[in-house]
C-alpha cells in the first residue's frame, strides 16, 4: 500500500518549494517526503517533466503517443459525474448569427458567406470554479461557448470572457483546475479563488500572471452575460477556397457595452439572488431585450505574426487591437430561452474540434490538448459515444457514416454495408469532393520530439503590465482591492509573499506596494520569477480596448430600474417615465413595502411587483423616486427606501427623482455623505438626476446616466490610482 501523503502545515517552511528562488530540486523534495515518492503515471512509470506536452519541435503540434498527457487529461476529464468538471454552472440560450458581408476572400466557411442567411446557434455561458448549484457572481472567468449549426456541420467556438488563459500548455490544465477548485480535504471554498491552493499555484507558475490580472479586474464580476465580451482566445486559421490561409482571432463584442458590478454588490447579490445572471438572461429574452454581440475578427498573416513581440501560439498573450484592428463582421442575437434546462443547457456538448471547412486550428499547445479533452470528457458525462444524437447537439447538416452501436444509440442503421469502401451498399456514403470536404492546412512540420517550452513563450509579465497600465485609475483601484481581498484570505505567509514579490512586483512595483503591506508583506521587493525569460517590449504603453470604461456600448436594453413607491405616489409621472424607459428596452419595476396595487395621488394605481423585504438595490442598475407627498412621507418613515437609495448611491448608480422624490434622495445622499469622510471629496450629485418641477428632460437625462452605468467621480477614493499608477 502506498503511504499516506503527509500534511504540510503553514509553518512547514522546509517542505514549501517556494521559500527559495532556486528551482525546486526533485531530489530535495524527495528527501523531505520520501513517502511521497517521485511523480509517476498510474502505471508507476516515473515522470521527470509534467509541464510540457510532447511536441514535434518546441513550437510544433502535440503527439498522440504522449501517454502521459493523455492519461493525465483522461483522468481529469472523468473526475466529476455527472456535472462538468469545470464550467459546471451554466445558462443557455438559442439565437441566430448573421454575417455582415461575405468573407469569401478569407474563409470558405459556409456560414460566413451570405448576409441574408441566418445560422441557428446555441450559446452556453458558465462560471468555471463552482458546482452546478453555486452562485452566479463568483469572482471567476465566464465561459462563452457558441455552437453554430451550419449547413456544413457544427462549428463550436468554445471561448471565455477573457482573451487569455492561465497556462500555456494543456498538460497543466488539471493542475490549475485542481488549484482553483475547492481544496480536496475540506471541499472548501465553493466557487472562489481566494484560497491558498490557487495562489500557491499562481506564485509558482508565473505564466498565469496575465490571466490572473484579468480575473482580479472588474471582468471577473460582470453585470450580466449581455455586458461581457467573449474571446476565442487561441489563434485559429481561416482558409479560403483556394487553400490560402491566414491567422484569425475571434472576439464577441457586446452591443450593451462591457459593464461590471462592484465587489460589495457581488457578495450581496450572491445571497439575495444566486441566479442573478441566469435570471437576467432569461428575463431579457422573455422581455424581447435580446442580448446581442458582434463577431469581431483580427486577421494577420505569418509574416506579421513572426514580427509580433510575442508568440501567437501562446494563449497567455493577446494581439493588441492597436497592432491588428478588430473588424466586426456579423451579429449574434439570443432570442429564445431553452424549453428544458437539462435537455438543452445541461446536455449540450461543445468541442474545440468541431470545426467546419474554412476554419482550422494552430499548434497552440493549449488548444492541442483541448482537441483531445472535450470529446473524451463527454463520453462519461453524456453516457457513451452517441451524444451527438441528443437534439441540442444534432447538426442540421445530414450525417452519414459507418459509426454504429454503443450506449443510447438513436439512429437505426440499415443495410449490410457498414464499412468503407463497399460495393454492396452502392459505395455509400461516398467521399466528399476535395473542394467540399474538410481539409487540414498542409503545414510543414519539423523538429525533435521534445517536452520543452519555446523561449518565445517565456515573457510572462509584459502583457500583464500592459493590461494594468491600460486600465483607468478606478479600474486599477478595483484590481488592487480584489488582490487585497483574495490574498488576505490566504493563510500561508510564504504564499502571499511569493505572489507579491515574484508576481505582482514583476508586473508593476507600485501594484505590489499597494497590495503587499495590506496582506502582511511589508517588505516589497522585485524578485525573479521561476522560469521567466526577459521582458519583451510590446511596442505600446497602453491599449484602449482593454479598459471597460472605453467600451460603454450602444444600447441600454436589458437594464433594470427600481421605482420606489407607496400609496399617494405621482402615478402619472411614473407612467410617463417608465414608458420612456421601456422604449429604450429598460425594464422598470415598482418596489414598495407590499406587493399589489399602490394607489396614485390623483386616482389610478400602479402594481408593486417587488417589495423591500425581498429585493435590494444591488439587483437594479438604477433607482427612480417619483413624487407624491404621501408616498414620500411613508417611504421616509420606514428605513428601507432611504437605505435603498443610499446603497445605490454608494455603488455609484444612476438615481432619478421627480417632485417630492428629490427630498428623499437628498436625505439619502446626505446620509451617504455623512458615512463617508468629508475628505473623500468627489461630487455626490454626479449621476443624480433631480427634476423637482420640470420633468421635460427627465427621461432623456436618466437614460443618458443609465448608459454611463456608474459615476465613480462621486467618491475621490475611487480615483486614487496615483498610488498604484507608475
Ligand atoms: Fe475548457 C469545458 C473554455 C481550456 C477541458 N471549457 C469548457 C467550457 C468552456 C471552456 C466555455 C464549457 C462548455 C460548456 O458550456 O459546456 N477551456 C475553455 C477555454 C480554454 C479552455 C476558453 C482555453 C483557452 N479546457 C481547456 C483545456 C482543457 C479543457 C486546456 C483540457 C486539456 N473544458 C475542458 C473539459 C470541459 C471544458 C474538461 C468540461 C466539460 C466539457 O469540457 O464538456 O473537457
Amino acid at each position: 500500500m502506498p503511504a499516506q501523503r503527509p500534511r504540510p502545515s503553514a509553518a512547514d517552511g522546509a517542505s514549501d518549494p517556494g521559500t527559495s528562488n532556486d528551482k525546486v530540486s526533485a531530489l530535495e523534495t524527495f528527501r523531505s517526503h520520501p513517502e511521497d515518492g517521485v511523480l509517476t503515471t498510474d502505471q508507476g512509470v516515473p515522470i521527470p517533466h509534467t509541464d510540457d506536452s510532447l511536441k514535434a519541435g518546441e513550437r510544433g503540434p502535440s503527439l498522440l503517443e504522449d501517454f502521459h498527457l493523455r492519461e493525465k487529461i483522461t483522468r481529469f476529464d472523468h473526475e466529476r459525474i455527472p456535472e462538468r468538471v469545470v464550467h459546471a454552472r451554466g445558462s443557455g440560450a438559442h439565437g441566430f448569427f448573421q454575417v455582415y458581408r461575405p468573407l469569401t476572400e478569407l474563409t470558405r466557411a459556409a456560414f460566413l458567406q451570405d448576409p441574408a442567411a441566418r445560422t441557428p446557434v446555441f450559446v452556453r455561458f458558465s462560471t468555471v470554479q463552482g458546482s452546478r448549484g453555486s452562485f452566479d457572481l463568483a469572482r471567476d472567468v465566464r465561459g462563452f461557448a457558441t455552437k453554430f449549426y451550419t449547413t456544413e456541420g457544427n462549428f463550436d467556438l468554445v471561448g471565455n470572457n477573457m482573451p487569455v488563459f492561465f497556462i500555456q500548455d494543456g498538460i497543466k490544465f488539471p493542475d490549475v483546475v485542481h488549484a482553483v477548485k475547492p481544496e480536496p480535504d475540506s471541499e472548501m471554498p465553493q466557487a472562489a479563488s481566494a484560497h491558498d491552493t490557487f495562489w500557491d499555484f499562481i506564485g509558482l507558475v508565473p505564466e498565469t500572471a496575465h490571466h490572473m490580472m484579468w480575473l482580479m479586474s472588474d471582468r471577473g464580476i460582470p453585470r450580466s452575460f449581455a455586458t461581457m465580451e467573449g474571446f476565442g482566445i487561441h489563434t485559429f486559421r481561416f482558409v479560403n477556397a483556394e487553400g490560402q490561409w491566414r491567422f484569425v482571432k475571434f472576439h464577441w463584442k457586446p452591443l450593451a457595452g462591457i459593464h461590471s458590478v462592484v465587489w460589495d454588490e457581488a457578495q450581496k447579490i450572491n445571497g439575495m439572488d444566486p441566479d442573478y445572471h441566469r435570471r437576467g438572461l432569461w428575463e431579457s429574452i422573455e422581455a424581447g431585450s435580446y442580448p446581442e454581440y458582434e463577431l469581431g475578427i483580427q486577421v494577420f498573416d505569418e509574416a506579421q505574426a513572426d514580427a509580433f513581440p510575442f508568440d501567437i501560439l501562446d494563449a497567455t498573450k493577446i494581439v493588441p487591437e492597436e497592432l491588428v484592428p478588430v473588424e466586426r463582421v456579423g451579429r449574434l442575437t439570443l432570442n429564445r430561452n431553452p424549453d428544458n434546462f437539462f435537455a438543452e443547457t445541461e446536455q449540450v456538448a461543445f468541442h474545440v474540434g468541431n470545426l467546419v471547412p474554412g476554419i482550422d486550428v494552430t499548434n497552440d499547445p493549449l488548444m492541442q490538448a483541448r482537441l483531445f479533452s472535450y470529446l473524451d470528457t463527454q463520453l462519461t458525462r453524456l453516457g457513451g459515444p452517441n451524444f451527438h444524437e441528443i437534439p441540442i447537439n444534432r447538426p442540421i447538416a445530414p450525417v452519414h457514416n459507418h459509426q454504429q452501436d454503443g450506449f443510447h444509440r438513436d439512429t437505426i442503421n440499415t443495410g449490410k454495408a457498414n464499412y468503407f469502401p463497399n460495393s454492396i451498399g452502392g459505395g455509400c456514403p461516398v467521399l466528399a469532393p476535395g473542394d467540399q470536404g474538410y481539409v487540414h492546412v498542409p503545414e510543414m512540420l519539423q523538429g525533435p520530439k521534445t517536452r520543452e517550452r519555446a523561449p518565445s513563450f517565456k515573457d510572462f509579465f509584459s502583457q500583464a503590465s500592459l493590461f494594468f497600465h491600460s486600465l483607468s485609475l478606478v479600474e486599477q483601484q478595483h484590481l488592487v482591492s480584489a488582490l487585497r481581498f483574495e490574498l488576505g484570505k490566504v493563510q500561508r505567509a510564504t504564499v502571499r509573499e511569493r505572489v507579491v514579490n515574484e508576481i505582482l512586483a514583476n508586473i508593476d512595483i507600485e501594484l505590489a506596494r499597494a497590495v503587499g503591506p495590506a496582506v502582511g508583506v511589508p517588505n516589497v521587493e522585485r524578485r525573479p520569477a521561476r522560469d521567466a525569460g526577459p521582458p519583451v517590449d510590446q511596442g505600446l504603453a497602453a491599449s484602449a480596448a482593454l479598459s471597460q470604461l472605453s467600451n460603454p456600448g450602444q444600447t441600454v436594453a436589458g437594464r433594470q430600474v427600481a421605482v420606489l413607491c407607496a400609496d399617494g405616489v405621482d402615478a402619472a409621472a411614473v407612467e410617463q417615465l417608465t414608458a420612456e424607459l421601456a422604449a429604450a428596452g429598460v425594464n422598470a419595476e415598482v418596489v414598495s413595502t407590499f406587493l399589489g396595487p399602490v394607489q396614485g395621488a390623483g386616482g389610478g394605481a400602479l402594481e408593486a411587483t417587488k417589495m423591500f423585504s425581498t429585493v435590494g438595490s444591488v439587483l437594479f442598475d438604477a433607482v427612480y423616486v417619483p413624487g407624491g407627498a404621501t408616498s414620500i412621507a411613508a417611504l421616509r418613515d420606514g428605513a428601507a427606501a432611504v437605505q435603498f437609495v443610499k446603497e445605490a448611491h454608494a455603488h455609484y448608480k444612476p438615481i432619478a427623482a421627480s417632485g417630492e422624490g428629490a427630498e428623499l434622495v437628498r436625505a439619502a445622499i446626505g446620509m451617504a455623505a455623512q458615512a463617508e469622510p468629508a475628505s473623500a471629496g468627489g461630487d455626490p450629485l454626479a449621476g443624480v438626476v433631480l427634476a423637482e418641477t420640470d420633468t421635460a428632460t427627465l427621461g432623456q437625462d436618466f437614460l443618458a446616466a443609465i448608459a454611463r452605468h456608474r459615476f465613480w467621480e462621486r467618491d475621490q477614493t475611487q480615483q486614487m490610482g496615483s498610488s498604484v499608477r507608475p
